[in-house]
């Protein structure tokens, strides 16, 4: 069967997405014929270049994009999809989505008009709310696939190719004539997956910017799910809808595979660096850990990974470096502990997570950190909790991102029973300004601090006064926001350099000495705003107060 795989995605968004390279090897390894139609290339579709963006944000470091821009299509891509397909004649179109990019890929499918082939679509987002992906395709879509798909696409195509009915898949929701709703499939067993094919795409794609410069950087599966607990984001949510069928969806890959995998990617693609995609890439286990690092010796090719600051060893990170690690990626995402602990679910102390990342950064290895603004019920004093804690570090990339609301996450949940958002609205790009609704920290408060944050973070806070003027969306904000970015860009951006006025105070920060006033003053103020948004629920939904856990916030939604 000819099967055509479509990846909505915005323009210049250049990692490689796994799923669409396993389900190329898969069908090709059953004999299908596979083609890939990509929105990544397409300007016009979605015309925010979003690692250009974060260059220009001061989130990363400018970097020279003529490889990409070379390959940049200019046409219409509506237009160019109708042609794939009509050239092609696929037998089904079967689409990967994340919820904020799902409208791309639903007007792409929309384009086709009526006389189109049977569609099939899967990923997070419609796992978690397939009624909604539904509902939004208004047509375009035949089959949701819930969960896994390694194993399910195969044999939707087997059944769509044979005239069987495909009614009993696992994972399987229709809402057309009949509605359908399987079970899911249970968790793929790693080491029976092929290595990813990603032949399909576009030479440019191979390319990403890191640290100021281009490379060719390809994805190696490691690990699936995450054991964490974070409450803003899908991983542990997947944890809950598999523990709840009986199964663990936890896994790592056997290293004799990822060895394989490592091998494909340098011969076949040339790989010059590797990215171990793994929601916490340290999650190993001490014997796990040696048994990779021994395998990857081998080959010392700089790699990327994304962990928590948690998970920082020094042995382990010494080790790692002798690997080859070019960066990592930690998620801090909040600076003040009550408010991480509770609204986050994410409990660790902030004197750990600067002493982590410290270790880090003294053995030279750089480092970014992701922040989030803006999650339900916070105020805009908490994010200077978040700036204090982000000018501890030493950090090469800063990511500062309003908070999205995805469905499938219990603070999606929370922030629609708090009327936040309003219920069936998708979840928008991280780059968007937020889609929230508050009442004690306005949309352009919150795009405001969002935009500045890495000038309060970089600069010294002897201009914190003029900074906060550039947070006001005017024209007046606009031109001071204009000329300081540039004055940090030029003067408080040398990376790896670290010079600014205060530096002293902020390399010797004592992490014992933040002071006890001032941390009970951060968990008053915290408590005051739980307090409030408690009695607004006890008055809507006779619900006693604010969850804790993941568990109480699905109580609380009935989830
Ligand atoms: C690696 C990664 C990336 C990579 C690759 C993206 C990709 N689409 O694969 C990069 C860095 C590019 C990326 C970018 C973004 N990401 Co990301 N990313 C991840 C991460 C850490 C792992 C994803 C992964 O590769 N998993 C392994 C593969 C095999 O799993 P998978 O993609 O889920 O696919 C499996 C199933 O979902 C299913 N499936 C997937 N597609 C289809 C299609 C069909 C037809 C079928 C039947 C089944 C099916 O089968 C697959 C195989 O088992 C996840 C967190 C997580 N643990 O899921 C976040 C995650 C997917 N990312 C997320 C987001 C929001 C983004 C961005 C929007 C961020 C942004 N900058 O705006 C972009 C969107 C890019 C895009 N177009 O998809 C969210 C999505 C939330 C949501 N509800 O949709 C996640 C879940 C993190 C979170 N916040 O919880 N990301
Ligand atoms: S540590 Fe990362 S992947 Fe794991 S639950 Fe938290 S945000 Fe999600």
């Amino acid at each position: 069967m000819k099967v055509l795989l479509v990846y909505p995605n915005l323009y210049g968004m250049n990692m490689l997405p796994p799923a669409i390279g396993l389900f190329t090897a898969i069908l090709r390894k059953s004999g299908h014929t596979v083609a890939l139609f990509d929105t990544t290339v397409y300007e016009r579709l979605a015309p925010i270049d979003s690692d250009k963006q974060k260059a220009d944000n001061l989130n990363a470091r400018p970097f020279d994009d003529s490889i990409l821009r070379e390959a940049t299509k200019h046409s219409d891509p509506l237009g160019d999809f109708r042609r794939v397909v009509n050239q092609f004649s696929p037998g089904l179109i079967a689409m990967s989505a994340t919820e904020d990019m799902y409208p791309i890929g639903i007007t792409l499918l929309q384009a086709l008009g009526e006389t189109r082939p049977k569609v099939v679509i899967g990923g997070v987002f419609p796992t978690f709310a397939p009624d909604l992906a539904l509902q939004y395709s208004n047509g375009s879509i035949d089959y949701v696939l819930r969960g896994e798909g390694d194993e399910t696409l195969l044999e939707l195509c087997f059944r769509l190719e044979t005239g069987l009915d495909p009614s009993d898949i696992a994972g399987l929701y229709t809402s057309n004539n009949k509605q359908t709703s399987n079970p899911l499939p249970r968790p793929v067993e790693l080491s029976n997956l092929p290595v990813p094919d990603y032949s399909l795409f576009d030479e440019s794609r191979f390319y990403r910017p890191m640290q100021g410069k281009l490379w060719r950087m390809l994805p190696v599966q490691t690990i699936r799910g995450c054991p964490y607990t974070c409450a803003y984001c899908n991983s542990p949510s997947q944890i809950d809808i598999h523990r709840a069928q009986g199964d663990k969806f936890f896994r790592k890959q056997r290293v004799d595979l990822i060895k394989a995998e490592i091998q494909e990617c340098i011969q076949k693609y040339k790989a010059d660096s590797l990215y171990f995609w793994a929601d916490t890439f340290l999650t190993w286990e001490n014997r796990e850990f040696e048994e990779f690092c021994d395998m990857y010796s081998e080959f010392k090719l700089p790699f990327w990974i994304q962990t928590r600051p948690e998970t920082v060893r020094f042995d382990r990170f010494k080790r790692l470096k002798e690997i080859g690690v070019l960066r990592v990626a930690f998620g801090v995402e909040h600076g003040n502990e009550t408010f991480r602990e509770k609204i986050l679910l994410r409990k660790v102390r902030n004197e750990l997570i600067t002493a982590n990342l410290k270790i880090v950064t003294d053995m030279g290895i750089p480092i970014s950190v992701n922040n989030i603004m803006g999650f339900p019920t916070e105020t805009r004093r908490l994010v200077f909790d978040t700036i204090e804690l982000n000018r501890t570090f030493r950090s090469d990339g800063i990511n500062a991102y309003s908070f999205v609301p995805f469905h499938g996450t219990p603070l999606r949940a929370l922030a629609e029973k708090l009327g936040l958002v309003t219920r069936g609205t998708l979840a928008r790009s991280i780059m968007a300004p937020t889609m929230l609704d508050m009442p004690q920290f306005s949309r352009d408060a919150i795009e405001g601090v969002r935009r500045c944050f890495v000038l309060y973070v970089k600069m010294p806070k002897s201009r914190w006064p003029e900074i906060e003027r550039a947070e006001a969306l005017t024209n007046e904000g606009d031109a001071i926001f204009a000329q300081l970015k540039s004055e940090c860009r030029e003067k408080y951006m040398n990376y790896g350099d670290y010079v600014v006025e205060d530096d002293v105070e902020r390399i010797n920060f004592d992490t014992t000495n933040i002071g006890d006033t001032g941390k009970q003053l951060q968990r008053d103020e915290v408590e005051k705003l739980i307090a409030g948004h408690a009695s607004r629920l006890s008055a809507e939904d006779n619900t006693s107060g604010l969850p804790t856990n993941r568990r109480e916030i699905k109580l609380l939604v009935g989830g």
